[in-house]
């Protein structure tokens, strides 16, 4: 007999938006969902280890593939484990539905066991979040929050009490057919003018792309082409600008490189394209300022900006394009493409290897992971120093993609984010490039990996430490302290669960591991021993003065040797 409950409703109504997997970790208030999946054959349950994970698979799913992705969790201490990963989601601007189970209904309001409000909770994560109480309002409620979390591209969170969900439905399908594609957005034609009239007006410009570059690119390299333009890239934009393109000049940021900072500071006219780069410290102070944004209350949230305009990248420029005189200027063009492959060199230099020195650079181990790694791998970077390894060393193809939590922050996000894509895309490589405190935050979902049969490649960098907060340490003056990790030998830890385990300890293994890892059939961990202290901070910032301020106030860029610093704090931040 079909049986016909508000949460088979609600399955069903997450298959008619195209929900093929919903990430979670089950739960009695979660039974009614769960069992309605049990019986299907076109929606799977994923089973993770801890929720937290779940919301960032289901993020990274829907990063990769544009499309609504799902995660779940229990009453109380289940869905509040969601809460870190749907930060993330919500930030990063990916549509995801979090299912937020809830205690029976008549209990709520009385202090019950596990009670809490998820309606609060998430509401500062996502773009919708409201309660089921009655079955009359299944689907309509659960629609509203696809269409949202479609439309606004971010979290929506449907909160359904455990005794609602095994209620008779009284309604018998889903109604709405849910948004597929968007429309395409340009300015008007006088604002059009306008910005044309200032960039071919413009001597030296420069492009300030990011994520909102996505299915821009051809566009992109005509504009440059036409304004004589390099292109920097803030990081989310890097899997969808770096590659072949002549223009490219690298990242900016106190990661990024020189060549990207010095092309942004020199020029007089930047233009943003799909960006909300955060860093105000290393937007130019002289320079006009264009920003072009799919929404309008992100203009000018990061620099001064003089003419504004609201569009999708690629309809903009395709408007714009036949507007714009060529530029037959390069000096500016050259001189930043001169920066860019003597910055290149230098980084490429520093992951060169010393034979049989151990611990190893842990930018050979990057170099190394992007020379072998399949054509279209995914990869996903910690936060901590693997992002910066992430940044500098993974070559971007077109067809590789590149996760992090790059807008939140989070620790722990490469292995979740590597358990989404591989379960969307199962015959892809996926490789993480992992922290020890990262992989050990979440380690419980490394058994994911066997249950799920996922053959992510997980790749250690070992440090012993959270560099990557040594560094702000350093940077604000400060002993080291806090920091130290005392580990377990990871490749062990991966065999006890069935995992392939593999070290490398010196420079001549690191190849061969992960040749293995990357060939064999199921997943695999490379524990790599690298070095824990590898950048240092500029020698010209006096540690005293110092004080007070993050890392991310030094306006400089890290490249590694110190032996370059942009712009220094000590004649502007410190006058
Ligand atoms: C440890 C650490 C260090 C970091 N260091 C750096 C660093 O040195 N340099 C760096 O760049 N980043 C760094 N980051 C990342 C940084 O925090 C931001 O996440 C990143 O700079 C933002 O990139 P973005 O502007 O491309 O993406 P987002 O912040 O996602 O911005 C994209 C913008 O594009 C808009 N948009 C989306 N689609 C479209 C469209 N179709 N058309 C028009 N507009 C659209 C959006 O509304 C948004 O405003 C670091 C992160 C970590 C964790
Ligand atoms: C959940 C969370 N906790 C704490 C931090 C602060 N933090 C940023 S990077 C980092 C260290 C990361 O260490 P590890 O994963 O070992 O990478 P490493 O920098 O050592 O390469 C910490 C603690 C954070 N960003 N997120």
């Amino acid at each position: 007999m079909t049986k016909n409950r508000v949460a088979d409703l609600l399955v069903d109504t997450l298959i008619a938006a195209g929900v093929k997997q919903i990430f979670g970790l089950a739960g009695d208030s979660l039974n009614g969902i769960t069992d309605s999946i049990r019986t299907r054959e076109n929606i799977r349950w994923m089973p993770v280890r801890h929720e937290e994970s779940a919301a960032f698979a289901a993020g990274a799913e829907a990063h990769l593939t544009g499309r609504l992705a799902a995660c779940a969790g229990s009453c109380g201490p289940g869905n509040l484990h969601l809460i870190n990963g749907l930060y993330d989601c919500h930030r990063s601007r990916v549509p995801v539905l979090a299912i937020a189970a809830q205690i029976p209904s008549q209990e709520i309001g009385s202090q019950y066991f596990q009670e809490t409000h998820p309606e609060l909770i998430f509401r500062e994560c996502s773009h919708y979040c409201e309660t089921v109480s009655e079955p009359e309002q299944m689907p309509r409620i659960l629609e509203i929050a696809i269409q949202t979390a479609i439309a606004r591209r971010g979290v929506a969170v449907v909160v359904l009490p455990g005794n609602i969900a095994m209620r008779q439905a009284v309604h018998k399908q889903p109604r709405v057919h849910f948004l597929d594609g968007t429309p395409s957005i340009r300015p008007g034609d006088e604002d059009l003018a306008a910005l044309a009239g200032m960039l071919n007006r413009a001597g030296k410009v420069t492009i300030l792309g990011g994520a909102g570059c996505a299915g821009a690119h051809e566009e992109l390299i005509e504009t440059a082409a036409k304004l004589q333009a390099p292109i920097v890239h803030a990081l989310r934009g890097k899997e969808f600008i770096e590659y072949e393109n002549p223009f490219d000049v690298g990242m900016t940021g106190l990661l990024g490189f020189s060549s990207g900072y010095y092309a942004m500071m020199e020029c007089d006219t930047l233009l943003m394209l799909g960006t909300d780069f955060p860093y105000q410290q290393f937007y130019p102070d002289k320079a006009t300022i264009i920003q072009v944004d799919i929404r309008g209350e992100q203009i000018g949230r990061r620099a001064k900006v003089d003419k504004g305009v609201v569009g999708e990248v690629k309809t903009t420029l395709r408007a714009l394009l036949p507007k714009l005189e060529t530029k037959t200027g390069t000096a500016h063009l050259d001189a930043a493409r001169k920066h860019y492959r003597s910055a290149r060199k230098g980084l490429d230099d520093l992951a060169a290897s010393e034979p049989g020195k151990s611990p190893i650079h842990p930018q050979f181990v990057a170099k190394a992971i992007d020379e072998l790694a399949a054509e279209d791998a995914i990869f996903s970077c910690d936060v901590g120093t693997p992002t910066i390894w992430a940044a500098r060393y993974l070559t971007m193809n077109g067809k590789r993609r590149l996760l992090g939590s790059f807008n939140h922050g989070s620790m722990a996000n490469a292995l979740p984010q590597a358990i989404g894509a591989q379960s969307t895309y199962p015959d892809r490589q996926v490789v993480t490039l992992s922290g020890d405190g990262g992989v050990s935050m979440l380690l419980g979902d490394l058994l994911t990996l066997r249950q799920l049969k996922l053959p992510v490649k997980v790749v250690v960098f070992n440090n012993h430490a959270l560099g990557f907060v040594e560094l702000e340490m350093k940077a604000v003056g400060i002993l080291d302290f806090a920091t130290e990790l005392t580990n377990p030998d990871f490749a062990k830890l991966a065999e006890s669960a069935d995992i392939l385990g593999l070290r490398a300890t010196t420079p001549e293994e690191v190849r061969p591991v992960l040749t293995q890892a990357f060939e064999h059939d199921g997943p695999a961990l490379v524990e790599v021993a690298v070095n824990r202290q590898e950048l240092s901070m500029p020698p010209t910032i006096q540690l005293d003065q110092m004080v007070g301020f993050s890392l991310y106030m030094i306006r400089a860029v890290l490249n590694g040797r110190s032996d370059e610093v942009v712009d220094l704090a000590l004649s502007n931040l410190f006058r």
